[in-house]
Parts: C-alpha cells; sequence; structure tokens
C-alpha cells in the first residue's frame, strides 16, 4: 500500500499512463489518485498549481516530496524502491545503455506523435497549414521507420532494450498503444504491432490504460494513411 503517495493525472495522457505503469510495476497500488478533467482546465486548478508550477499531469507527491516529470517519477520509483516489485533498470552494462538510450529517444518519439495527432490542439486555427502538418507527418514516418528498425534488431519477444522489461518499456509503451489507437497500421508496421501485442495485456499495462479508451474507438483515425 502507498498511502503517502498522491498523483493527480487526467486520462489520455500518454506522461500520466507512464507513471501509473512504473506504480503497477513497483507493487505501489493503493496510492492517493485523483482523476481530474483536462477538457475542464482542472492542470491549471489552484489544487494542481500548489504542487506543479506548470500546470500539467501527472502531478506526483510521495511524502513531501514532489516529482511531476513522468521520467522523473519513473527513475524516483525504481530508486526508491528497488528491491520491490518488477525490477526495471538492467544490471548489464550493454542492457542498460541500449534502455537509455530508448528512454530518451521516446521523448522525440512521443514529440513526432503529438506533432501529427494534436497539430490542431497545439496550433491555433488560423495558423494551421496543410503542408506544416504534412512536414510533421513525413517526421513521424521516419521516426516509425527507425522504431521498426530498432524492434527488428532486438528480435520477436523482446523487449525494448533485451529479453526483460525494463523503464524503456514503461516510457515508450503508451507512444506505441496511442499510435495504434489513432489507426496505424498493423500492416505497414509489423514489428510495433508484434510490440503492442507482446505488452498491451501486462498486469501493468491493462490496469492503468486510458479509462475513457473503454468507451471506444478515437473518432478521426488520423494516423490511418501514414
Ligand atoms: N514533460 C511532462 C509533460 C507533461 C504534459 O505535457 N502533460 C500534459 C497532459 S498529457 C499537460 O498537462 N498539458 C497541459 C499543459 O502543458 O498546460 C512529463 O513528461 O510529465
Amino acid at each position: 500500500m502507498a498511502k503517502n503517495m498522491t498523483l493527480l493525472w487526467c486520462t489520455g495522457s500518454c506522461p500520466c499512463w507512464r507513471a501509473m505503469i512504473a506504480l503497477e510495476e513497483k507493487n505501489l497500488q493503493g496510492y492517493n489518485h485523483q482523476l481530474l478533467s483536462f477538457d475542464k482546465m482542472e492542470h491549471k486548478s489552484q489544487q494542481v498549481l500548489d504542487i506543479n508550477p506548470r500546470g500539467q499531469f501527472p502531478t506526483f507527491k510521495h511524502g513531501d516530496n514532489v516529482v511531476n516529470e513522468s521520467y522523473a517519477i519513473c527513475f524516483y520509483l525504481e530508486s526508491q524502491f528497488k528491491s520491490q516489485g518488477n525490477k526495471l533498470i538492467p544490471d548489464g552494462p550493454e542492457e542498460q545503455a541500449l534502455m537509455y538510450q530508448r528512454m530518451f529517444e521516446g521523448l522525440t518519439f512521443y514529440d513526432k506523435l503529438g506533432n501529427v495527432i494534436y497539430y490542431d490542439w497545439y496550433v491555433p486555427e488560423g495558423e494551421r497549414h496543410d503542408s506544416a502538418l504534412k512536414r510533421n507527418k513525413d517526421a513521424l514516418v521516419a521516426e516509425l521507420g527507425l522504431w521498426e528498425g530498432y524492434l527488428s534488431k532486438q528480435g520477436s519477444g523482446s523487449f525494448l532494450a533485451g529479453k526483460t522489461f525494463s523503464l524503456a518499456d514503461v516510457v515508450v509503451f503508451p507512444t506505441v498503444a496511442f499510435l495504434f489507437r489513432f489507426g496505424l497500421s498493423a500492416g505497414r508496421y509489423p514489428k510495433l504491432e508484434e510490440y503492442y501485442a507482446l505488452l498491451k495485456d501486462r498486469p501493468s499495462i491493462k490496469a492503468s490504460r486510458p479509462p475513457h479508451w473503454l468507451e471506444g474507438p478515437e473518432e478521426e483515425l488520423l494516423l490511418k494513411e501514414i
């Protein structure tokens, strides 16, 4: 039980999902959590701003320790609860190097995804251009090619940093799940699909899946043609 932990989060957020997978993997179920509404701008509520001056989800506190950045939450939990739940940082230098490399590449991956699926949200009406969106889509396609290559090199049944599930999977899996949620073609990206299938029902992932996904598919499958 983790009664001295509080997570303020919203549904449909990759950063929140990363933190929640890490909490599950470290057997920290029972933490206090509050599902707030992004649509109602609750990330800018006083409750959030008191802990997180950026006004973002996730917002996280353990005792008096505030850790709001999703990657920082994952590292913090692994380091504070090293021997609890699943070990998320491999010991071997080769696997560890790969894990750190993929984790931080994961930020670029997420940005490139966001520049397509959140384009209308990021760019005000009147400043949007089809050519800019096309450029963002091309950048995402190039990025997807890299990850297909990485997974292909790792071989079937592998995780991102080798034979064991690691922090690289904790932070990158949500991006992969969002890709398919927004219509990415499994036929065109078979390695990503295989990786998605390998992890989608892992207990930590299933337990923390964005709850609104149960309500049905996205209205616009923005990645269908990619
Ligand atoms: N770097 C942060 C990003 C967090 C983030 O962008 N959260 C989004 C929700 S997915 C948010 O609250 N955006 C509102 C804002 O930035 O004002 C992390 O990884 O935790």
